[in-house]
């Protein structure tokens, strides 16, 4: 392993993607070229700059195989990421997205589980077009949401709006959007590549002649060095009353701690990452370690100074080793905290081990602060806002209420949506149109579901090694069938075990183990302050239903009063549920 420090800038020692940065000047790469080419998809170089200025280049991987049998290349799309601090979107850019989705992608869009809006299914000819008109005519940058820098800034997303915050004076939505406008990389790329309209066409073709060349940038970006950081950097904000943004599965998490209706202080944690490559035993999910104390005008201060002693401190040479939660380890926490103090110049107060109570889902109406003001949360499907034929009507129904009644939307933690800033006169009529569209709130609705999540995994998932969004609803629906319906229980599913969903911080977890495969792991707790344990290291997908209603059984004739599924299944622990299920429920146990 070499940091940034040790390695005195000599590359050889350092991965390709580090010499790949530092020879981006300024995060171009090979992009200009790769827009002027006529093709519908990028050379490797230029894919991989293109993640900081928040696209992906994915394939329809259920294409692949008929294709490759008729000799053709793979059917490439882009997936293009927004970045909205706290998950806040005004009525138009709500709008505009729609409007995109439907023009450039695939007529759907993704509610993300850090907040965002994605648009999949994007042919490289659209993609200077939607790039430019999000920023141009939504005003709505996509600048790192994806690459090697500060990703989306998470935060309640009802922070300014419900009156348990609004009372405390802590806006964290506000908060997330002052971090994320810290935190974009200083690129003038971004915008000649997208959004100048002088000196650059888009031919009928959808590739890109520029006038004269881009010009390429000699000053390093102040925040993050010619080289960026080793690795993505996630950072949340939540308080000890609501841990929805799930803190301690981040690079850094900021809780805003309480005492008697007043905020006496923000515990600061770090080093959370969920991500692990099956049988590589140097890989694992990580929840993160309480640091300090500070006020709120200590936050930005620390903050920096933890991206600072990342980018210098953690891995440059393996990119599986190279998040910060990595580099805690191998420093030790405690020279992790001397380092930080040496970064920031000055010390802060140790942290005070305060832990969240609370994991609000927000589903359903709600008062807001503002008299004669409410806002509603609405169940997404697995965070995918589409019209299924003959069932939930999200695209339009959502579209139709945003544009009559001009609401502010916000993208919860758990890919669900909360539509704000309706007046009580318009309650009934906002109502209405949910349930002409068939768009549940807390209503119509098994309490099972309220907090499923499932990433994107196939077809457009690059890492994907099975099915999630495609597939959880079938075990969802299978769970209410089998009469659970009404049980409060997280669970989560990943197509990989990149754990995009959170899978490995929830109390039921399935994590994609190779194709229809899953990890089973139980007992994590619901409010999202302890990870999940491998029950089963691999089932069939067939399995999960029978498995996991086997599960609930037990908890359900052995729980004591209260007790969430998550806490049983760890007081009970793996071995002993394991022994519990040998009556021929679970029919594969291979590893
Ligand atoms: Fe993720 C990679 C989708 C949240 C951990 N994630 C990917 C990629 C870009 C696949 C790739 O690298 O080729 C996926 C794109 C699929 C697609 O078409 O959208 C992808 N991640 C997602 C989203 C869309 C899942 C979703 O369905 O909501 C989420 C977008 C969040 C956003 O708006 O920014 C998403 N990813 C997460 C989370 C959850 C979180 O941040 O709260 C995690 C776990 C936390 C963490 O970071 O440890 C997560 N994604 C990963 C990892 C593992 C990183 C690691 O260092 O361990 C990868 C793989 C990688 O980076 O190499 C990954
Ligand atoms: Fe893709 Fe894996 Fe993330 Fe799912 S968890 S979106 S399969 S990288």
């Amino acid at each position: 392993m070499v940091s940034w420090i040790e390695s005195n800038g000599d590359f050889s020692q350092l991965s390709g993607a580090e010499r790949l940065k530092a020879e981006s000047k300024g995060l171009y790469g090979a992009l200009p070229e790769d827009l002027a080419q006529p093709v519908d998809h990028f050379s490797e170089e230029g894919a991989g700059i293109l993640k900081f200025h928040g696209a992906y280049q994915e394939d329809d991987r259920d294409a692949r195989k008929e294709r490759k049998k008729l000799g053709q290349d793979k059917l490439y799309y882009m997936m293009v990421r927004t970045k909205f601090g706290g998950g806040k979107i005004t009525p138009e850019q709500y709008i505009w997205c729609d409007e995109f989705a439907t023009r450039y992608g695939q007529n759907d869009m993704r509610a993300t589980s850090r907040q965002d809006i994605q648009f999949h299914g994007v042919p490289k000819s659209n993609l200077r077009r939607l790039m430019h008109d999000l920023n141009v005519l939504a005003h709505i940058s996509t600048l790192g949401a994806c690459g090697d820098v500060v990703r989306n800034t998470m935060a309640s997303p009802v922070a300014d709006i419900d009156p348990r915050y609004v009372d405390l004076g802590f806006d964290a939505v506000r908060l997330a959007q002052e971090i994320n406008a810290r935190a974009f990389p200083k690129t003038q790329a971004y915008y000649e590549l997208w959004i100048n309209d002088h000196a650059v066409h888009v031919n009928p073709d959808g590739s890109v002649t520029f006038d004269r060349p881009p010009t390429p940038q000699e000053e390093e970006d102040p925040l993050y060095g010619k080289t960026y950081l080793p690795r993505k950097f996630k950072i949340a904000i939540g308080a000890d009353f609501d841990n929805s943004v799930d803190l301690y599965t981040n690079d850094v998490g900021i809780m805003a701690v309480t005492d008697h209706d007043k905020i006496i202080g923000f515990e600061i944690l770090a080093g959370g990452g969920l991500g692990f490559s099956h049988g590589r035993e140097k890989t694992y999910p990580r929840l993160a370690d309480h640091v300090a104390f500070v006020s709120y005008d200590e936050i930005w201060p620390i903050v920096e100074a933890i991206i600072h002693v990342q980018r210098d401190w953690g891995d440059r040479t393996d990119r599986r080793q190279a998040r910060l939660k990595y580099t805690v380890d191998r420093l030790g926490l405690e020279t992790f905290v001397g380092k930080i103090y040496e970064y920031a110049g000055r010390t802060f107060a140790p942290p005070r081990g305060v832990k969240p109570n609370d994991h609000p889902d927000f589903l359903g109406w709600h008062k807001q602060s503002q008299p004669g003001l409410n806002y509603v949360g609405v169940w997404v499907e697995c965070g995918r806002i589409k019209d299924y034929p003959g069932s939930h009507q999200f695209k339009s129904g959502l579209r139709r209420i945003v544009e009559k009644f001009r609401v502010s939307v916000r993208i919860t933690p758990d890919q669900n949506l909360i539509l704000a800033n309706i007046r009580d006169e318009d309650v009934a009529a906002v109502q209405d149109l949910l349930d002409e569209f068939s768009i549940p709130t807390d209503q119509n609705l098994p309490r099972i579901r309220r907090k499923e999540m499932a990433c994107v995994a196939l077809p457009l998932c690059n890492l994907a090694t099975t099915e999630a969004e495609r597939v959880m609803p079938e075990v969802m629906r299978g769970l209410v069938a089998a009469g659970f319906g009404d049980e409060d229980v997280v669970i989560r599913m990943t197509g990989c075990p990149n754990g995009c969903a959170r899978s490995s911080a929830c109390e039921i977890g399935l994590i994609g183990k190779g194709t229809n495969r899953y990890v089973l792991a139980v007992g994590g707790d619901y409010l999202g302050t302890r990870l999940n344990q491998v029950l089963y290291p691999s089932i069939e997908f067939k399995d999960i239903v029978p498995t996991i209603s086997k599960l609930l059984s037990l908890w359900k004739a052995a729980r004591k009063p209260e007790e969430h599924f998550g806490d049983w299944a760890y007081r009970v622990g793996v071995d002993h549920l394991r022994k519990q299920l040998e009556n021929g429920v679970i029919t594969d146990q291979t590893t």
